[in-house]
């Protein structure tokens, strides 16, 4: 008899690999933003999810029942495209990979609302297309397809070549990359050595590490911590120093403003008119060197670089994952001295653990969502209106006892940047993105909101007394609409260097009837308000182990440490692994750059050991020791 000629026999296992192996690689060129510069590293980007795909679909041959093996299959591939599209859907929104701390921030995402929409396409379905093509097949059991169970020896040798395949890209990637694996807050670096699903993994086994490492931490290590700390600390300005003591304190967090808006205009409009009358004010000092430091927490990270003088987690939201360590606040010092201290923010109490974290700072009092009353027409993108949001909270304040402290949380200029067409008060932009052409009205809004703010202070007879910090919390305009920024900015392109420089945010203090008007350009970020305010407020917070310094010190080091290890001093910026020289905007020795890069290092390891080891526990504020010192020499 003639044997017939017939296609290779595949099995599910094989298939379904294939497909999800496909998959994957296409959503690594149409849904992240990952960029390849050789070819070792397409090949990389090409084999690292196939080791994991291998694992994990051949755990299904360990099955003997054609069914149950099947049933595996099927559901262990949904399950990886349902992580793989969340993964998309995050990254869309965040530019990010998603960890699991993230993960659990689950009331966060209830209420992502507009944007989780803008953020899913239709044709996202096609991602799931495969996972209906292995039901169909797993049913009708085509010719092509062998449903034998594989023979002992046929599946030792499947799970090598799995093994081997996994070895062969950590290998690769290793010599890509050296420390691969040890540098972990570049979580792109990361999904594009190893794959997003070996990532995960990662992800995990370094979730179970910290969890340990609270329990296993003691006084020891923060020895070393005490000492890096008190050897950087800078002597408060003296010119400051009390200026404001005995008057409100009020802090207003501007929700995603970046500096480049502040005297600047879009299509002849100008973008901050407000804003920019302050920058020339008697009364306020205007920082345009001023950089946020926040990562995956946002808005809450800025926040705890405010009350702390600590730099949040690289990875997760510190609100989250560590919101029950003991801290030592700026609202703690406030309180010390009389205040009486609240935030104000018009969203859900629970929004970034806010009203468990709030508590353990030790802030007397969380106006939110319930507080407020918003009516017809006052609420729009994440929730009510900046303007009205203002005025009611200035309403709260003229019932306060003085004197106060309010920490004001802005939202508007919040992505997706919608806005009624009431409160558009100048056109939008014209580049291909429409978040960056919205972006420019919705921070106008804010400035508005701002302005009438101070009219609303004024008339509530709070303004006089009041000294007001107002801080961009961290960028709005991600790097993925660098084309369109590059379009507003008037440049070929952005670069490293670039996208650096635009993670300055605006920083304000304003102090009326005090004469200290100036635009200061030198080099702070956001962990530096909480000395530089305790200083003008007279209050002694020198005891504190924290990373900032009173920006007007003398002392101060002119440097910012950007969360993700960027540094930026006054003539050089490290970024995207590259030492950039300041004023040129062009590249020179990494050499020059390894001071400051060593110090970054340093500093960020010595800060993620307080915060994972809760190490703050075994400090004394008062005394500036460690308790067990105290204990030592009481005995
Ligand atoms: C939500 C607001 C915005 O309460 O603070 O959060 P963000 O997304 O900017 O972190
Ligand atoms: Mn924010």
């Amino acid at each position: 008899m003639n044997k017939r000629w017939s296609m290779p026999k595949l099995s599910l296992v094989i298939i379904a690999i294939a497909f999800l192996w496909i998959k994957t690689f296409i959503a690594y060129h149409a849904s992240f933003n990952i960029s390849t510069d050789n070819f070792m590293q397409d090949l990389i980007l090409f084999i690292n999810p196939l080791s994991f795909l291998l694992l994990i679909f051949g755990v299904g041959l360990l099955f003997k029942k054609e069914k149950t093996r099947n049933n595996y299959v099927i559901i262990t591939s949904f399950v990886l495209t349902t992580i793989l599209f969340a993964n998309m859907v995050f990254y869309r929104f965040f530019n990010d990979f998603i960890t699991l701390p993230v993960l659990f921030q689950t009331n966060n995402f209830g209420d992502l609302g507009g944007s989780a929409m803008e953020n899913i396409y239709m044709t996202d379905a096609l991602y799931f297309i495969d996972v209906l093509i292995l039901i169909v097949l797993a049913k009708y059991k085509p010719s092509f397809m062998v449903f034998k169970e594989p023979t002992k020896l046929n599946r030792r040798a499947y799970f090598l070549v799995a093994i081997a395949t996994f070895f062969l890209n950590l290998g690769l990637a290793e010599t890509e990359r050296p420390q691969l694996l040890t540098r972990t807050f570049d979580r792109e670096m990361l999904v594009k050595n190893i794959g997003t699903y070996n990532y995960h993994i990662y992800d995990v086994y370094l979730q179970s590490k910290q969890s340990a490492q609270r329990a296993l931490a003691d006084s020891d290590a923060l020895v070393d911590v005490n000492n890096y700390v008190q050897a950087n600390k800078a002597d408060v300005n003296n010119d400051l120093h009390g200026i404001g003591e005995g008057k409100n304190l009020i802090v207003v967090k501007l929700e995603s403003m970046q500096n480049f808006v502040i005297n600047n205009e879009m299509n002849g409009e100008v973008i901050t008119p407000f804003l920019n009358t302050l920058t020339e004010d008697e009364n306020t000092i205007y920082m345009d060197n001023f950089y946020h430091q926040t990562e995956q927490g946002k808005t809450s990270d800025s926040e705890f670089l405010l009350d702390n003088s600590l730099y949040p987690l690289g990875r997760g939201a510190v609100f989250f994952t560590h919101s029950g360590n003991e801290y030592n606040t700026l609202t703690d010092s406030l309180n010390e001295a009389g205040y009486y201290t609240n935030a104000m923010h018009a969203n859900n109490k629970s929004f970034w653990n806010r009203d468990i974290v709030y508590d353990n700072f030790g802030y007397d009092r969380y106006y939110s969502l319930t507080d407020y009353t918003v009516g017809e027409g006052q609420a729009v993108n994440w929730g009510m209106k900046d303007i009205p949001f203002f005025e009611q909270s200035v309403e709260h304040m003229k019932e306060m006892e003085q004197p106060f402290y309010s920490k004001m949380i802005t939202l508007t200029n919040h992505h997706p940047f919608y806005l009624d067409e009431e409160d558009k008060f100048i056109n939008e932009f014209d580049s291909n993105s429409g978040t960056l052409n919205r972006y420019f009205q919705t921070v106008r809004y804010q400035d508005e909101a701002i302005k009438e703010f101070f009219t609303n202070l004024k008339e509530a007879g709070l303004y006089e007394d009041s000294v007001i910090v107002m801080y961009g919390d961290h960028y709005g305009i991600s790097e993925n609409h660098n084309a369109a920024m590059a379009q507003y900015l008037e440049q070929e392109e952005i670069t490293a260097f670039d996208t650096a420089q635009l993670q300055r945010v605006p920083m304000f203090i304003h102090i009326p009837g005090e004469d200290i008007g100036e635009t200061n350009s030198k080099i702070a970020g956001q962990i530096d308000l909480k000395p530089t305010i305790q200083n003008i407020m007279g209050i002694e917070g020198s005891n504190s182990i924290q990373f900032g310094q009173d920006i007007f010190s003398e002392e101060n080091d002119n440097t910012a440490i950007l969360r993700d290890g960027r540094v930026i001093s006054e003539d050089l910026v490290y970024a995207g692994e590259t030492c950039w020289d300041k004023e040129s905007g062009e590249p020179v020795e990494k050499e020059s750059c390894q001071p400051l890069i060593d110090k970054a290092t340093e500093e960020l390891a010595f800060n993620d050991e307080i915060i994972y080891g809760d190490l703050l526990r075994f400090y004394d504020t008062e005394s500036g020791r460690l308790l067990e010192d105290t204990a030592v020499t009481e005995e």
